[in-house]
């Protein structure tokens, strides 16, 4: 209704695309001319998004930026690359001169003057010097450890460590056991995991939830659920309408896949969801459901195809990174919305949510300020698409 609303007060709406106004809006009344609507928008969430990337070079160059600057901790313009990447991931076509970009949002001059580099000599001379910063390549060495974060990495690289070798060998290094969890499977975890192998992934988690109760239901979620072919890891949502037995199916999730031999990692974190505390005012970066972050042992044999393996690998297996949360039947919406991802695009939404509708959005509610309510959305589960679409004009995949 807020789509309709705009459309009758005269705002544009300020969704990308026209055929995307006619995705979703009543037709027209014969006779009448629409708004024509051509702005692109600043919030990821009205973008329209597609798994096709026409800009690669300068969001590749953007991305390196962001990570330099999250490393150096300056919040302010490692968001502002991330934002610059996530517009121009939204354009069909390529932007071949600085003029293309005049009328986009979220460039500023620091963003332009690389796309100018780019534009002129094929590559930006400030990308490529922090590409070949030690400090930098030892980062983003160490944080592609599983268990490794931006400040352990720090405190590594200040030690003088430089390598993995280092690390291994320093006796005064005591590794945690995600992190040695993470170096056992580095390659393994490393390597991308195809759409075959998430299928694969998604029959073991169906199979061990049905065989506990009849009556959950299972979603793949995260980048696949975009329609990505790769990710890094795979996202599942399961929920069930028993009541109170969200907070004790994982445990028994866990349990039968380590019967079954294939649980090489389990991170489980119970249940700190209080629906009286709702709604939380502050940002909140994980939400409260429970959940757990698993390494999975998938066979060859269940995979469609194969596993994303080298040639020479003749193990037969591979090692997965799995992701399983379990909100109350109620929640399950907004959980599925907010794990649905991208990060641009759920960053986007809130923010969305906050400025242009005075509403509080977060992965357990929303809560319309204005009306001190919380929406709800009971029994509406299954609609996942068009609640998002009534609340915020429309919901594109998004990557
Ligand atoms: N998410 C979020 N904020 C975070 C982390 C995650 O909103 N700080 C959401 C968005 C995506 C979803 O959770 C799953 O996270 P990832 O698996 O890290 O992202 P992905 O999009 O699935 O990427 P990949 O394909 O690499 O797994
Ligand atoms: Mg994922």
């Amino acid at each position: 209704s807020w789509f309709t609303d705009s459309m009758r007060e005269g705002r544009p709406v300020a969704v990308e695309t026209r055929h995307l106004i006619q995705d979703t809006l009543p037709t027209v009344p014969e006779g009448s001319t629409p708004t024509p609507v051509t702005t692109v928008s600043q919030y990821a969430c009205q973008r329209r998004t597609t798994i096709e990337n026409s800009n690669k070079i300068f969001t590749d160059a953007f991305e390196v930026l962001a990570d330099s600057y999250e490393f150096s901790e300056i919040e302010g313009s490692c968001l502002a690359f991330r934002r610059a990447a996530s517009v121009l991931k939204s354009l069909p076509c390529v932007v071949r001169c600085l003029g293309d970009t005049e009328d986009l949002p979220c460039l500023g001059d620091h963003t332009k003057a690389v796309m100018e580099e780019i534009l002129q000599y094929g590559r930006s001379f400030e990308v490529e010097k922090i590409l070949s910063d030690e400090r930098f390549q030892t980062l983003k060495l160490f944080t592609s450890v599983f268990g490794v974060g931006p400040k352990t990495a720090e405190k590594w690289y200040r030690r003088g460590l430089r390598s993995f070798s280092d690390i291994l060998t320093e006796p005064d290094i005591h590794l945690n056991r995600m992190q040695q969890t993470g170096f056992l499977h580095y390659e393994d975890i490393s390597r991308a995991v195809s759409k075959a192998e998430a299928r694969a992934l998604g029959n073991i988690i169906d199979e061990a939830v049905h065989a506990i109760t009849l009556d959950a239901m299972i979603a793949l979620t995260g980048g696949f659920r975009r329609g990505k072919e790769f990710g890094h890891d795979v996202d599942f949502i399961v929920t069930t309408p028993e009541l109170d037995r969200e907070r004790t199916l994982l445990p028994d999730i866990i349990d039968r896949l380590e019967q079954q031999g294939i649980l090489l990692y389990c991170d489980y974190q119970a249940s700190t969801f209080d629906i009286t505390k709702l709604p939380s005012h502050r940002f909140e970066a994980m939400d409260h459901f429970a959940k757990c972050f698993l390494i999975l042992r998938l066979e060859g044999s269940k995979v469609e195809g194969g596993l994303n393996c080298a040639e020479e690998d003749r193990r037969g297996w591979r090692a997965v990174r799995v992701d399983l949360v379990l909100p109350p039947m109620d929640r399950y919406a907004f959980a599925l919305l907010g794990w649905t991802g991208s990060r641009q695009f759920e960053r986007d939404l809130r923010r969305f949510a906050r400025s242009e509708r005075r509403m509080l959005l977060d992965n357990h509610a929303l809560y319309d300020k204005t009306k001190m309510l919380a929406v709800s959305l009971a029994g509406r589960v299954e609609e996942r698409s068009s609640f998002s679409l009534c609340l915020f004009v429309s919901r594109p995949r998004s990557l």
